[in-house]
């Protein structure tokens, strides 16, 4: 070792074993870098090897993936749960920005967690693809979240509960972040954070793990119907944006700052509709619950509204579009993440195939993860081809040689984004029924099997194999 440069004399390979740890998560992190070392360096490379493959693979094969003549895509699935199995793990951090992929001493974007999309795109395959486990790290951190929300709702907003705005860090940092007006002053960071909670419980029925975790929820729920106001039609958030899109004025004046963007009655629609869910399975009744306030807030929440160009409406009032192919899509969150907009609601569900096929024409999709969140969403508008022809672009045009997202740079979220994105064109199951091949495009068709992705009622199916677009074999356990 020669400073910060190590030479290596006289052999033909060297094994370097590296370990780094902070006080964050260790008393003693050098105590514990050693011990692991020491364990590490007993082994072979073989031995090492082999260790890591049976710890990977317990998670790793439970899903099997094969489509006729679709290799890539196979490989880009897989290599999305293989991400989420090296990078979440319980106990380890959750996923950030570059997930634990960073190279850099001052990374992009602080590599933190954004929680306006990037954080919560992360485990979106999380569930679907039978890695339940691997959200536990999230959940770890919305607990710092919810210690600090609960400061800045008070001291911020006057307000009850827990939020967050846009950014978080490991420390659960809640004050607003950056000084992007456009960004930063979004205040349902916590509210998106705690959907997670739901979902997780959605398709795992663990009624425990709901009954630990509600209180995240109600704290979301209260500090969301304590920060809105009556403006006279509805309650909506104020002040407010919708993140990070720019609108025009009649005057030709350009802002961000708005009420009752869509995106947040969309959340909070959702948030209550959970939490009223969870009380009911959790039989919480009394002074105990807010299901009673939930129901009264919810029909004041203005509806799902479709503007002049038969798009969803992203803000209160119809407005221009600075940029109508900006990446965030969040008018949208009703149709993915979201359950809001479905076939069932034709009107909407028409508006939504507008509103991505306007962004699109105006380049939207330019990053990564936004490209990965349209896979998702054309999966959820039944639509194979286009779920397809964008999956495809985001493998050849936006993911590095390494098969790393690029937003650019580099970012994981359209890693997960994507994975999740794939399983949501074989499998759906988020209007109490499950949807097989929802989305597949005629590429697909000619034969395909997949086993073991994960419904909502806490079911796998352990099989799914289909010839010539018809489905051969089912079986759900
Ligand atoms: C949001 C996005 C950017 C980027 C950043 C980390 O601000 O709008 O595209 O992903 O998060």
């Amino acid at each position: 070792m020669i400073g910060n440069t190590v030479r290596i004399l006289s052999a033909d390979e060297a094994l370097i074993i590296l370990c780094a740890d902070t006080t964050f998560r260790k008393e003693d992190p050098a105590a514990s870098v050693l011990e692991k070392l020491e364990k590490a360096g007993n082994l072979t490379w073989d031995e090492l090897y082999q260790a890591h493959e049976e710890d990977y693979q317990t998670l790793y094969n439970r899903v099997k993936l094969q489509i006729d003549g679709q290799e890539e895509v196979e490989r880009f699935f897989q290599f999305g749960r293989y991400l989420m199995i090296a990078g979440s793990r319980p106990g380890s951090l959750p996923l950030n920005l570059q997930g634990i992929w960073n190279q850099d001493m001052t990374p992009i974007w602080g590599s933190r967690f954004t929680i306006n999309i990037n954080a919560e795109m992360n485990y979106w395959p999380a569930l679907t693809t039978n890695l339940a486990e691997c959200q536990e790290p999230l959940f770890d951190l919305i607990e710092r979240v919810r210690e600090n929300g609960r400061v800045t709702a008070k001291k911020m907003y006057g307000c009850g509960g827990f939020m967050a705005h846009h950014n978080t860090d490991i420390w659960g940092d809640t004050a607003p972040q950056d000084v992007c007006i456009s960004s930063s002053y979004w205040v349902m960071g916590g509210a998106w954070l705690s959907l997670h909670i739901w979902e997780q419980y959605l398709f795992t029925k663990d009624l425990g793990f709901l009954k630990k975790n509600y209180p995240i929820m109600r704290e979301a729920a209260e500090f969301v119907m304590d920060y809105l106001i009556d403006d006279g039609e509805y309650l909506v958030t104020c002040p407010t944006l919708s993140p990070e899109n720019t609108y025009i004025l009649p005057n030709g004046e350009q802002g961000v700052v708005c009420k009752g963007a869509s995106m947040d009655n969309q959340i909070i629609t959702e948030l209550l509709k959970a939490c009223i869910s969870a009380e009911k399975a959790l039989v919480i009744e009394g002074s105990d619950s807010i299901s009673d306030r939930a129901q009264k807030v919810l029909p004041r929440i203005a509806p799902i509204k479709v503007g002049k160009h038969g798009q969803i409406m992203e803000w209160n009032e119809d407005y221009e579009e600075a940029e109508p192919g900006h990446r965030h899509i969040s008018q949208l969150f009703a149709l993915y993440p979201g359950t809001q907009i479905t076939c069932r609601e034709e009107v909407l569900f028409e508006a939504a195939k507008k509103t991505l096929e306007r962004r699109l024409s105006y380049g939207g999709g330019h990053s990564g993860w936004s490209r990965a969140w349209i896979i998702n969403m054309y999966a959820r508008l039944m639509d194979g081809e286009k779920a397809y022809e964008n999956l495809m672009k985001l493998i050849s045009d936006q993911t590095l040689p390494n098969l790393f997202d690029n937003h650019p740079p580099f970012q994981i979220d359209g890693n997960f984004g994507a994975t999740a994105g794939i399983a949501e064109m074989l499998v759906q199951s988020h209007e109490e029924e499950i949807r097989l091949l929802p989305a597949i495009p005629d590429a697909w068709k000619k034969h395909g099997r997949v086993e073991g992705l994960r419904v909502r009622g806490g079911k796998t199916v352990s099989v799914l194999e289909w010839k010539d677009g018809q489905i051969v074999d089912f079986q759900l356990a």
